[in-house]
C-alpha cells in the first residue's frame, strides 16, 4: 500500500481551509486537516514544496516511522506551521490505514471508552438578553455544556461576542462566533483588563442565576491576563463553579500557571496555540492545569495528540481538544474518533460550521444529547467534494489584532 498522489486542497466556503488527501496505489483515499487560521497558505506551501515530494513511494502503513521521519528528519523542529503538515499526513494515514482495515478509526485506536464526546458550544452576547438567548438555542439544540463569553461596557469588539444574532454562521441563523475576517489585513481592536475583570464576574453570576447549577460552564480569557490578574479572575469566578477557565496568560510563559494555580481552585485549560507534548512538560508535571485544549490538527495528528494525551493521563490532566469553526470537519472527525477511545477524554469543544462547509465535507459523525458521536463507516468519515470545493476559491482572512486604549499593542 504505497503512497501515490498527495493532493493539497484549498478551499473557502465561508472560511478557509487547507486539507490533505493522500491516495494509495490500491486506490484507497484519507484526508487530514492542515488549516492553520489565517495563515493558510504557509502550511499549503510547506506541504506542496517540501512534504508531498517525500510521500510519494513511501509505505503507507508505516505512521509512526512517517511522523518521525517528518519531525526529526525535517531538522527544524515544532511550531505551528510544520506540526499542523505532520498532523495533516498524519491523519490522512490514519484515515487510510482504518479503511484497510475495514474500521472506524477509533477501533483502531482501542474502541470506544464512552458513549459519545461531551461537547461544549459557545453562548455569547452583547448583554445579557442576547446571552440568555444565546444559552437557551444552545439548550434546544441539546447542549449541556456552554462557553459563555460576553461583551465588556466600553469596549466595541470583544473575543468571542457574535456580532449579530441574527446572522449567524453562513446565514444559519446561530449565534456563533467567527473571528477570522476576509480582508487584506487584520482588523483591530481595543482592550481593557480592568473593564474586562470588573463585568466578567457579574455575567457568571446572573447566568448562574438563571439556568441553575448544573448547566457546565466554561471561558475563555484569550491569553490577555498577567498571572496576578489571572488570578483574580479565577478567585472571582470560584463561586460560578466553571468546569475551566481557557488560557488565563500567554502560553509561552510556563512558569505564570504556577502563580494562577496556588491563587484559586478555578480549573485551568491551556495550549490551542501549542505543538507538541514538551510545551506542556512543566505544566503538566506540575499539575499546574487540568486541561490541554490541542487538537488534532494543530499538535501533530493522532500520533501526536495520542503522545500527549498519554502523558497528561499520568497526572490526570485531561482533553479539551480545540474545536473552533477554524479546525475543518477533517479535524473534528479526527478529534472525535480519539476522544471517543482515550480513557483522558475531558470535554469535546465544538463551534457549528456552516452549512456550505458541511456540504464541502460532507463529515458523517452525529451530534446528540449534548454529544459528538464518531462515524461507524471504516476510515474517518468524510466525504470530500471536489466540485462543491472549487465554488469556493481561497480568500485572504486574518484574525484581529488587539491594542490597549494608549495603542500598544496587547495579546488578542
Ligand atoms: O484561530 C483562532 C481561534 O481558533 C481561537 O481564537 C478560538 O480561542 C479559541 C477557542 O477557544 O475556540
Ligand atoms: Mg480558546
Amino acid at each position: 500500500m504505497l503512497v501515490d498522489r498527495a493532493e493539497v486542497l484549498v478551499t473557502s466556503p465561508g472560511r478557509n481551509f487547507v486539507t490533505l488527501r493522500i491516495t494509495t496505489d490500491d486506490g484507497l483515499v484519507g484526508h487530514g486537516d492542515a488549516t492553520l487560521n489565517g495563515r493558510e497558505l504557509a502550511v499549503a506551501g510547506y506541504l506542496r514544496e517540501h512534504v508531498a515530494p517525500l510521500l510519494l513511494g513511501r509505505d503507507a502503513h508505516r505512521i509512526e516511522d512517517t511522523w518521525q521521519y517528518l519531525y526529526r528528519g525535517g531538522y527544524w523542529r515544532r511550531g505551528p506551521v510544520t506540526m499542523t503538515a505532520i498532523a495533516a499526513v498524519d491523519t490522512a494515514l490514519w484515515d487510510i490505514k482504518a479503511k484497510a482495515a475495514g474500521m472506524p478509526l477509533y477501533q483502531l485506536l482501542g474502541g470506544a471508552s464512552r458513549q459519545r464526546c461531551l461537547t461544549y458550544g459557545h453562548a455569547s452576547g452583547r448583554d445579557l438578553p442576547e446571552l440568555f438567548d444565546s444559552v437557551r438555542q444552545h439548550l434546544d439544540e441539546g447542549y449541556r455544556a456552554v462557553r459563555i463569553q460576553t461583551a465588556v461596557p466600553g469596549l466595541d469588539s470583544v473575543y468571542g461576542v457574535a456580532a449579530s444574532s441574527a446572522a449567524g454562521v453562513g446565514g444559519s441563523g446561530r449565534y456563533d462566533y467567527e473571528p477570522a475576517r476576509r480582508g487584506a489585513a487584520p482588523t483591530e481592536e481595543t482592550w481593557d483588563t480592568r473593564a474586562y475583570l470588573r463585568h466578567v464576574p457579574k455575567v457568571f453570576e446572573a447566568v448562574r442565576n438563571e439556568f441553575g447549577p448544573e448547566l457546565v460552564l466554561l471561558h475563555d480569557a484569550h491569553h490577555r491576563l498577567t498571572p496576578n490578574e489571572a488570578a483574580q479572575l479565577g478567585r472571582s469566578l470560584e463561586p460560578y463553579d466553571l468546569f475551566w477557565l481557557e488560557d488565563v496568560t500567554p502560553a509561552e510563559n510556563q512558569e505564570a500557571l504556577r502563580r494562577v494555580r496556588q491563587q484559586t481552585t478555578t480549573p485551568l485549560a491551556i495550549g490551542e496555540v501549542f505543538n507538541t507534548v514538551w510545551d506542556y512538560q512543566h505544566l503538566i508535571r506540575e499539575q499546574l492545569i487540568d486541561y490541554v485544549r490541542s487538537p488534532v490538527t494543530h499538535a501533530g495528528g493522532i500520533t501526536g495528540l495520542r503522545r500527549l494525551l498519554d502523558y497528561a493521563a499520568l497526572y490526570q490532566v485531561k482533553s479539551g481538544m480545540h474545536g473552533p469553526t477554524d479546525v475543518s470537519p477533517v479535524g473534528m472527525a479526527a478529534a472525535v474518533h480519539l476522544g471517543i477511545a482515550v480513557h483522558n477524554f475531558g470535554i469535546q469543544e465544538h463551534m457549528q460550521h456552516s452549512r456550505a462547509t458541511l456540504d464541502v465535507f460532507g463529515p458523517a459523525h452525529t451530534f446528540t444529547e449534548g454529544g459528538l458521536a464518531p462515524a461507524e463507516e471504516p476510515g474517518l468519515g468524510i466525504h470530500y467534494d471536489d466540485e462543491l470545493a472549487a465554488q469556493h476559491p481561497y480568500e485572504p482572512a486574518y484574525l484581529p489584532t488587539n491594542r490597549l486604549r494608549d495603542g500598544t499593542v496587547h495579546d488578542w
